[in-house]
């Protein structure tokens, strides 16, 4: 009698501890703010993923965001949509609502490098992988391999620095220049400016005499440019650090009755159709590519990521360079 009651006791601890790394073992981690690598993402065949995206008032962003539905849509996951309309505060929300909504993975393309690196830890301490896809976030707040899985994007830096070159080479190391900034605080801001300026420094007669912000828009990049061009009506070239501002200041030069590509040399970034467009009419000097096309990467990165690889802190998106002896040619093409 008491053998039997031994055994099942037995059974019984068998059969709970059994439960316990069933279910016990499984249960979701609801805290990983304090783990040194990011949250792991289950392998599955489809998943619900969050795309925050910055804003919608340009082509490169729309490029983008198409891009990311279409691989979406391809692969059958379920993407849930943002769109922060250009505000870091409405992005900060956008990332809580998919915090909320239990998405699996966070692709973010942050507006700026310090504001939305707290928007990255919060979705780490939610246990949520997050990859950031265009913009980087300050990495003394939260830091790519740790807080968030990589960064895919271009080389800022060196997009600026060939434009630099480009653009010393034709004007034959003399001018006098205003700079278009991108959004304050952003990454490709901070990097193309930096880019840009120490190749520049290189040459003592070329001068910035101006430096501003156009928040990456057509209209502040024009009414930007406006301001600076009386106050420099001796500029010999416009650096914008995207296209769409570029557009935007070709539209001040005409205002001012200046001739784009004559009086005034613009040069920028992107590589968007109107911009192309812009070089075969002699009104833009050259443009470097930004590819907008993230999606198959993005993708194929978030796989990757569940099949257990490791990434570098950043993938970078290889670009061309468009002037006039290749415009022609890549115009079909551009977004
Ligand atoms: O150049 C610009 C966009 O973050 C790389 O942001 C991106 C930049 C791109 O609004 O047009």
């Amino acid at each position: 009698m008491k053998q039997k009651w031994l055994l099942l006791l037995t059974i019984i601890v068998m059969l709970a501890s059994l439960l316990v790394a069933c279910g016990g073992g499984e249960t979701a981690k609801t805290d990983c703010s304090q783990d040194a690598t990011p949250p792991p993402l289950a392998k599955k065949d489809s998943y619900k993923v969050g795309f925050s995206q910055v804003e919608t008032n340009n082509p490169w962003r729309i490029a983008e965001t198409e891009s990311m539905k279409a691989e979406a849509t391809k692969l059958g996951h379920e993407l849930v949509y943002t769109d922060a309309g250009g505000s870091e505060a409405k992005q900060i929300a956008d990332i809580e609502s998919m915090i909320a909504q239990k998405v699996d993975l966070i692709f973010l393309a942050p507006r700026s490098e310090q504001a939305l690196a707290e928007a990255v830890l919060k979705a780490k301490a939610a246990c949520i992988p997050v990859i950031l896809l265009d913009r980087d976030v300050d990495h003394s707040i939260a830091a790519p391999g740790k807080d968030f899985v990589t960064m895919i994007g271009s080389d800022f830096v060196e997009e600026g620095r060939l434009v630099a070159e480009w653009t010393a080479e034709k004007t034959g190391g003399k001018a006098v220049i205003i700079e278009l900034e991108g959004t304050v605080g952003s990454s490709p801001a901070n990097d193309r400016k930096k880019g840009f300026d120490d190749e520049i420094a290189k040459y003592p007669e070329m001068q910035i005499v101006a430096s501003q912000s156009g928040d990456f828009a057509r209209d502040k990049g024009r009414t930007v440019a406006e301001t600076l061009l009386q106050a420099h009506p001796d500029t010999t070239v416009i650096y914008a650090h995207n296209d769409e501002m570029a557009i935007g200041a070709i539209a001040a030069l005409e205002a001012a009755g200046k001739v784009p590509g004559v009086d005034v040399l613009v040069v920028s970034i992107d590589g968007t159709k109107d911009a192309t467009q812009a070089i075969l009419d002699n009104k833009l000097g050259a443009t470097c590519e930004c590819s907008p096309k993230f999606g198959p990467k993005a993708f194929e990165v978030m796989a990757g990521y569940a099949n257990g690889e490791t990434f570098p802190a950043k993938i970078v998106n290889p670009d061309r360079f468009f002037d006039i002896t290749n415009a022609a040619e890549y115009l079909p093409e551009a977004y």
